[in-house]
């Protein structure tokens, strides 16, 4: 018996198939040693990563990570998706004949793993026992200590989840290789980075960076990219960049479920971890099941759309989280949690982080403090030390806690229910600075897919594109849509249509401002009042006001109890600027037209809302 065998043997790896794909890929990349890792290595693998200096530790038993300076982001440029099926090739989706880019990463694998051990992380994306568990399991090889940390936070790890499979040889391949971040020409036209997703063979090959989505392969590659591939060639379920929630009403005992989509930057995380404001709390709990994925299916039993996080923890943007935008993911990346912090800024004498927004203020007293970079904020000019502009910030702007579902304070109970929870509603959000009202409701199934399909959020200086000018972001899928999107449209059409009770659909906007630039509406706690409206609406408890965009709220109907909002500013956040909106017509009648093959109830939906609105412009 060789090495390989071995070290698979005392990782409890039995799985033939999946034995065979890490012979093939250790042969391959040649590593020096493989070693098969389970959640319960979590110690001792984080005792290394000390010893060896990739962390250094945190108080409360929390740890803090440096990216290499070029490598703090998923790439949208560098990320493919490969079949063999050219109908594949989307809009979004960067497709790439598989036969054509497979070889090319296999190159740049190749003894790329060289002095490293690989790792073999096997997961399931889903709660045990689920439906969906067909499309649930994988296995990553990486070579890097640091991506199987997070995996373990991330992901369910353990051999364990490749023993149940009812096909042993039915789980996703998944190979990450670092690569030499120093010599890979990030950014530049010759860029050696590649994530690529071959999806009609459920394989995954990401080289050349160690962060986030681009290196933990069950969040985004498996649960997002294949998932929403697989879920389309079973016809079995969606997988969506979805947060998920339940609001559990007290006085009558029940509790529903939403579950939407919102671009990245538009506060899904604050969203799903809310605590409801004080007015509220003694009637109103917010739950917690997920706030980056879920995968949506229609229940044979009662016909119903039941949704489930196929996650284990949260990669969250460290950036403006502090105690009134989310009070809740202070306490789960707080003392005891063992959260992975990663490009915050770190103090090596209190062993503190921090990061834009987490305080008002950075800390006062600057001994020990170095910026994300591993520079000392000290050695700065003064004038540089806390002027917050632009390159001068003291953490990435990307920077994350990554923590296990198991930390947040307000997790569901039914977080790992195999079939998932009932979904009672579904809503998309952008930041829309003048147009969106807070909330309008949308009555049928195309109306509200169509809305879905036409979500975005405003581009601002930081980000490509005009300022204020949306960039569309279908179902908040766009970087990772897997397949051509006219016929994802019609997935969607088929699956909630094929629901016995199918969900409301809404759209909201937390970001409207007045014409100096404020923000009209508070935010946070406060958003759980556009939603609790729509649960009413949906119960025919109110019946809103009908306008061209859709059903919203008349202004007795939202409870705003303990809210101080001036009567003009009520108005504004409930008014629908009928001109903006005839723009906004225009510009999505050329954005869906780039797609082929869209669903003719699409196109119907776009133009209901065209005549809509130009007859109410003309009353
Ligand atoms: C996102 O970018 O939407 C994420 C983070 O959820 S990452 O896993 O890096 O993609
Ligand atoms: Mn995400």
């Amino acid at each position: 018996m060789d090495t390989i065998d071995r070290a698979l043997d005392v990782g409890g790896l039995r799985n033939d198939a999946a034995r065979a794909f890490i012979r093939q890929w250790a042969a391959h990349t040649q590593p020096a040693a493989v070693e098969v890792v389970s959640a319960a290595d979590d110690a001792r693998l984080v005792a290394e990563a000390l010893a060896a200096g990739e962390f250094a530790p945190v108080t409360g038993g929390r740890y803090y990570a440096r990216s290499y300076v070029k490598d703090t982001a998923r790439s949208e440029e560098r990320t493919f998706v490969a079949t063999s099926n050219p109908a594949d090739r989307g809009v979004y989706n960067n497709w790439l004949p598989a036969d054509e880019v497979k070889p090319v990463v296999e190159r740049l694998m190749a003894g790329a793993s060289r002095g490293k051990t690989m790792y073999v992380i096997p997961y399931l994306m889903a709660p045990p026992g689920t439906p969906l568990d067909a499309w649930a399991a994988g296995v990553e090889l990486t070579d890097s200590r640091v991506v199987v940390l997070h995996m373990i936070r991330m992901a369910r790890v353990g051999a364990e989840h490749l023993d149940r499979l009812a096909d042993p040889s039915h789980f996703v391949r998944g190979v990450h290789v670092t690569g030499d971040l120093e010599n890979l020409e990030q950014g530049t036209a010759a860029d050696k980075r590649y994530f690529v997703t071959v999806a009609d063979e459920r394989l995954i090959l990401h080289f050349g960076s160690s962060y986030g989505g681009n290196a933990l392969l069950g969040k985004i590659a498996h649960g997002l990219r294949q998932a929403s591939y697989d879920g389309q060639a079973s016809g079995r379920f969606l997988a969506e960049q979805f947060m998920l929630i339940g609001i559990e009403d007290r006085q009558t005992g029940r509790t529903r479920y939403l579950c939407g989509g919102f671009p990245s930057a538009s506060g899904k995380t604050n969203l799903a971890m809310m605590v409801p404001p004080p007015a509220f709390a003694g009637r109103y709990a917010v739950y917690f099941l997920g706030d980056d994925i879920a995968w949506l299916h229609v229940d044979p039993d009662d016909g119903r759309i039941y949704a489930f996080n196929p996650e284990f923890g949260v990669f969250g943007v460290a950036k403006d989280t502090n105690e009134r935008s989310n009070a809740n993911a202070i306490v789960a990346v707080g003392p005891g949690t063992a959260t992975l912090f990663t490009n915050t800024a770190y103090n090596e004498q209190t062993r503190d982080v921090w990061w834009e927004g987490r305080t008002p203020e950075p800390p006062a007293d600057l001994a020990g403090w170095r910026d994300w970079r591993g520079e000392p904020i000290g050695g700065r000019p003064p004038e540089r030390q806390r002027s917050g502009a632009a390159g001068d910030e003291w953490s990435h702007p990307n920077s994350r806690f990554t923590t296990a579902l198991a930390s947040v304070p307000n997790l569901s109970p039914e977080f790992d229910n195999p079939k998932g929870v009932p979904i009672d509603a579904i809503i998309f959000g952008g930041r829309v600075r003048d147009r969106e009202p807070l909330i309008r409701a949308l009555t049928s199934i195309p109306d509200g897919v169509y809305d879905g399909l036409t979500l975005g959020a405003e581009a601002t200086f930081a980000a490509e594109g005009k300022e204020g000018v949306l960039r569309y972001d279908p179902m908040s899928m766009r970087p990772f849509m897997s397949y051509a999107e006219g016929r994802y449209a019609q997935r969607w059409l088929d699956v909630i249509g094929g629901a016995s009770q199918p969900p409301v659909f809404a759209h909201v906007n937390w970001f409207q401002r007045d014409a100096r630039g404020r923000y009209l509406w508070p935010g946070y706690s406060e958003n759980l009042r556009a939603l609790l409206w729509l649960l009413d609406f949906r119960d025919g408890l109110v019946r809103g006001r009908e306008t061209p965009v859709g059903v919203l709220p008349r202004r007795e109907e939202l409870n705003l109890q303990g809210l101080s909002l001036d009567g003009a500013t009520l108005d504004l956040l409930l008014s629908v600027d009928l001109e903006r909106w005839e723009r906004e017509v225009r510009s999505r009648e050329e954005y869906l037209s780039q797609f082929t093959g869209l669903p003719a109830p699409i196109w119907d939906a776009h133009r209901r809302l065209a005549q809509a609105v130009r007859r109410g412009l003309s009353a």
